[in-house]
């Protein structure tokens, strides 16, 4: 089991300034962040990073809000990370979610839901790699 995940704070957590609330969250829930970055993401980039839902109807949808402004991408280490991180974030729908996660606390909608964690280790190490080098990974961390 790996001890890393990818959360990304998404457009619509950077533009309600809700960034520092989150993060502490996060911090609060024992994570560690090993690397971070603000990037704004193009269409080729998000259509890639959401290449397994390119057949679901709501994919343009999740297309455009994830370009629609800046995100912030961050690494982060505890025991059974992806898993870990997913229950902080609670339900994909924010009204589904367990009161005190951070969807329920913050997110709008389904589409606009604050935050992305990966979903298996596997992808973790994908979604990692689409926003952070090997050299910014190693210059950071040493991995
Ligand atoms: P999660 O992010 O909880 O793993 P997924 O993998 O089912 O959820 O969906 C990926 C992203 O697609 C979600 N974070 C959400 O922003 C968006 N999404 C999922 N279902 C819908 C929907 N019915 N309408 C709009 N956007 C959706």
């Amino acid at each position: 089991m790996s001890n890393r995940t990818l959360a990304i704070l998404k457009p619509d957590c950077v533009k309600k300034n809700l960034i520092g609330q989150v993060v502490s969250k996060i911090n609060e829930a024992g994570f560690k962040i090993l690397a971070v970055k603000m990037v704004k993401l193009n269409k080729d980039s998000a259509s890639g990073f959401y290449e397994v839902h390119k057949e679901r109807p709501f994919f343009g949808e999740l297309v455009d809000f994830m370009t629609s402004g800046p995100c912030v991408p961050i690494v982060l280490q505890k025991d059974n990370a992806v898993a870990e991180f997913r229950k902080l974030i609670g339900a994909t729908n924010p009204a589904n979610a367990e009161p005190g996660t951070i969807r329920k606390l913050y997110a709008d909608s389904m589409g606009e839901n604050i935050v992305h964690g990966s979903d298996s280790d596997e992808n973790a190490a994908i979604e990692i790699a689409h926003f952070f080098s090997r050299k910014e990974l190693l210059e950071l961390n040493g991995f």
